[in-house]
């Protein structure tokens, strides 16, 4: 083969790739150092690979702007735009990967949106529902009333873990978390109970009804344009924690629902999915869910 002819690679024009990524200097961050030249090479390749115009950018930093715009501490916009694009389950997943130790750990699942920070202290057989007979929705909080137990065990003893905190919130019947919603009282539907010498927590709460995320913002409008429905299933959120184990953030999800193989931000999965029992002579439940949290080390 000739060595005269054009070399391979340009020599004085590198491509704007290429530059960006020799842009970096030698006192970069060094987790940046290693992220940064990958995501510039996707991020391009992408723009290349649909020919992204300057119209169709503009429109993508409108809408990011948007996002962060209508984002407050009761929504984040930005967040939702992640989670209907796989990429909050994605990041879970790839987390719990690297960190968990065995299989017979509790799943994690998403965080999501509307988690708040210092729900209330409740003992265990304590309520989080807050029932005015006023709201539309009392009669299906009443149809719905739901005792909730179980263990938070050790995944590597099988030991059960005394005072370990359960961090649970859902929505109201109406769909709508206690901020999303004037009608409920600061902290509905939230609590946090310690687990007894014998690893249990317990709580009254409600089956958890599917309901749309927000879809008045630019996250809602994306689903509509790519023909998507916004519904997530029911779930109920936790977040159990304890000394010397590794913090679990996961999501139950009731079986009845029909959104259960359809989440709008694809957080179901099988050991995640729950069957609430019904439930005999108790005043303030007609149904039970009995769930363990099994925690890895730290
Ligand atoms: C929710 O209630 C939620 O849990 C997630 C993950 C995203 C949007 C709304
Ligand atoms: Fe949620």
């Amino acid at each position: 083969p000739s060595s005269k002819g054009r070399p391979q690679t340009p020599q004085y024009d590198p491509t704007i790739t290429d530059k960006v990524i020799a842009a970096t200097g030698p006192n970069a961050h060094p987790r940046l150092a290693q992220v940064m030249p990958s995501l510039v090479r996707h991020l391009h390749d992408f723009a290349r690979e649909v020919n992204l115009t300057v119209a169709e950018w503009t429109a993508a930093v409108d809408m990011i702007n948007e996002c962060g715009k209508m984002s407050d501490d009761r929504r984040n916009e930005t967040q939702l735009l992640c989670d209907i694009i796989g990429l909050e389950s994605l990041v879970d997943e790839i987390t719990s990967k690297m960190l968990a130790t065995s299989m017979s750990e509790t799943p994690s699942a998403i965080l999501g949106p509307f988690y708040r920070q210092d729900a209330p202290l409740l003992s265990n057989g304590d309520s989080i529902v807050n029932l005015s007979p006023s709201v539309s929705w009392y009669e299906q909080a009443i149809a719905d009333s739901a005792f909730l137990t179980g263990r938070v065990v050790s995944g590597r003893s099988g030991m059960p873990i005394k005072g370990a905190v359960v961090d649970v919130w859902h929505t109201a019947p109406n769909g709508l978390y206690e901020q999303q919603d004037e009608s409920q009282p600061d902290m509905n539907m939230r609590g946090r109970f310690a687990t007894d010498a014998d690893g249990r927590y317990s709580l009254y709460a409600l089956r958890p009804v599917a309901y749309p995320i927000p879809d008045d913002g630019p996250a809602g409008r994306l689903l509509a344009m790519l023909d998507r429905h916004p519904y997530r299933p029911g779930h109920i959120h936790f977040i159990v924690s304890a000394p010397g184990f590794r913090t679990l953030t996961t999501q139950v999800f009731d079986d009845r629902d029909e959104y259960i193989t359809n989440d709008s931000v694809f957080a179901v999965k099988d050991e995640l999915v729950v069957k609430f029992k019904p439930r005999d002579g108790d005043s303030k439940a007609l149904w039970t869910l009995e769930y363990d949290f099994v925690l890895g080390p730290q």
